[in-house]
């Protein structure tokens, strides 16, 4: 007998809900970029020019990049410590490299000898450590996997060709094989595509994919890159029905809000891989606004670091997630486990979410006149109080005409991005 894969495209939207729940609610992430390519940094026979891409961008022949696998030896890695970085900047899911476009495994994977067992003198399963590590924690576990793969002459004609490159040998004979060890291995909560632009993959390899995944792990939330319908950088569907749960607008932020499923990736720096010389950061209040603005309009933001081939976050990195944990501390109910309202902004000033219940909506502003705010697309409730959060005492505020004006502290209880909680009767239309 014939047995028919399971559909899952078919699950219905209820269905979807439940399973993306835990995702949505959760809201921001760490992106972790770590592979062979922290050894070179960005610099290639002394010229500088790319991170994790630096092979293609110096067109290093293939027996040339592997070499750095017997330079692979980071001492000071610890899964643990990556593990409290990221919760300590308020991250709820870590999504690591398990294998990036330069195909190098950070597994100990069964396919292959290119791998951090087979081929680096440091032979510690770098995934399982930080598995481990996520599931003491309370961290949702990742993983960034790459369909595209200058390593293996099936997938790259370009790099190492074989006599007859055959993609399908490489999609069924190892593509699918090391997925399905990563899943049962590593039980991960997340699968999140890229490379899926070269012209060898198509629509239905990427159904057929998501679908065997999924059969594997039901719960799984698997990004679109799974499909060819990533509309390019900004990363939303080109098409309905695609395969994949969330759209992956990558280094910008969607310019509306959208009640789809997405997730912004985004880094600190310029660069995802380790670059040496790359020093321009972002701002803490930059990023927190981004977040800000993220939650806002219904997404995601997914923030990368970088380590070195030692095995260490940047500091710069470091400080900055520091400073959105704290941020965070105060005004977590403002961001996580909130909806987005179609009437999510006013003006460039102010962004509002709102609690899952409704009963509330959070307004935060970077720029106030004379300690008042004034805020014309929010009732508050008759008789309600306004709290600014991280203060204690209720906030006085007059209702004028249905703009509302709101007198702010005198001590402010964070640098920027400050929270008024209002108990919402009902929100004027625009
Ligand atoms: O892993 C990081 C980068 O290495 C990777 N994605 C993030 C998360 C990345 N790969 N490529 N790029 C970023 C930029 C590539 C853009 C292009 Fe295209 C690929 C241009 C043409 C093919 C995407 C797909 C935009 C248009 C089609």
């Amino acid at each position: 007998p014939v047995f028919a894969q399971k559909n899952y495209l078919e699950e219905s939207k209820s269905a979807k809900t439940q399973r993306m729940q835990w995702w949505h609610d959760d809201t921001f992430g760490m992106f972790i970029h770590w592979g062979l390519y922290a050894i070179p940094a960005g610099t290639y026979n002394g010229k500088d020019g790319g991170a994790e891409w630096i092979m293609e961008t110096h067109k290093i022949p293939t027996a040339e990049y592997e070499k750095y696998a017997a330079q692979f030896n980071p001492q000071k890695f610890d899964a643990k410590k990556w593990v409290s970085i990221a919760k300590a900047a308020g991250a709820k899911y870590i999504v690591f490299t398990s294998k990036h476009h330069d195909g190098f495994s950070m597994w100990d994977s069964k396919v292959t000898k290119y791998d951090v067992m087979d081929a680096t003198p440091f032979k510690r399963d770098i995934i399982k450590e930080l598995a481990d590590a996520c599931k003491a924690e309370g961290i949702k576990f990742g993983l960034y996997h790459s369909i595209m793969d200058w390593h293996q002459p099936n997938a790259n004609p370009k790099q190492k060709p074989a006599e007859k490159p055959d993609f399908a040998k490489y999609r069924e004979e190892y593509l699918k094989p090391q997925l399905a060890e990563l899943i049962k291995k590593y039980n991960p909560d997340i699968l999140w595509f890229d490379g899926e632009w070269i012209s060898e993959w198509t629509e239905a390899q990427g159904k057929d994919l998501y679908n065997y995944l999924r059969g594997l792990k039901p719960s799984l939330v698997i990004n679109n890159r799974i499909s060819k319908a990533r509309g390019g950088m900004e990363g939303m569907n080109k098409y309905e029905n695609a395969a994949g749960d969330f759209g992956t607008p990558e280094q910008e932020i969607l310019k509306t809000n959208s009640q789809d499923y997405w997730e912004s990736c985004m880094t600190i720096n310029n660069n995802w891989g380790f670059v040496k010389n790359d020093q321009n950061w972002k701002s803490a209040e930059m990023l927190i606004n981004n977040l800000v603005d993220v939650a806002a309009k219904g997404g995601n933001y997914l923030l990368n670091v970088g380590p070195t081939a030692e095995g260490e976050i940047p500091a710069p990195s470091v400080e900055r997630l520091a400073e959105m944990g704290a941020w965070l501390k105060v005004n977590k109910q403002a961001i996580y486990a909130t909806n987005s309202l179609e009437n999510y902004k006013e003006g460039d000033n102010l962004r509002f979410t709102q609690s899952k219940d409704g009963k509330t909506t959070y307004a935060i502003f970077n720029k106030q006149d004379n300690n008042e705010l004034s805020i014309a697309s929010v009732q508050p409730k008759a008789g309600s109080k306004i709290y600014m959060l991280g203060v204690n005492k209720p906030l006085t505020w007059t209702n004028n005409n249905g703009k509302i004006l709101v007198k702010l502290p005198e001590t402010l209880p964070c640098k920027y991005a400050w929270v008024l909680k209002i108990e919402t009767a009902s929100r004027n239309s625009k």
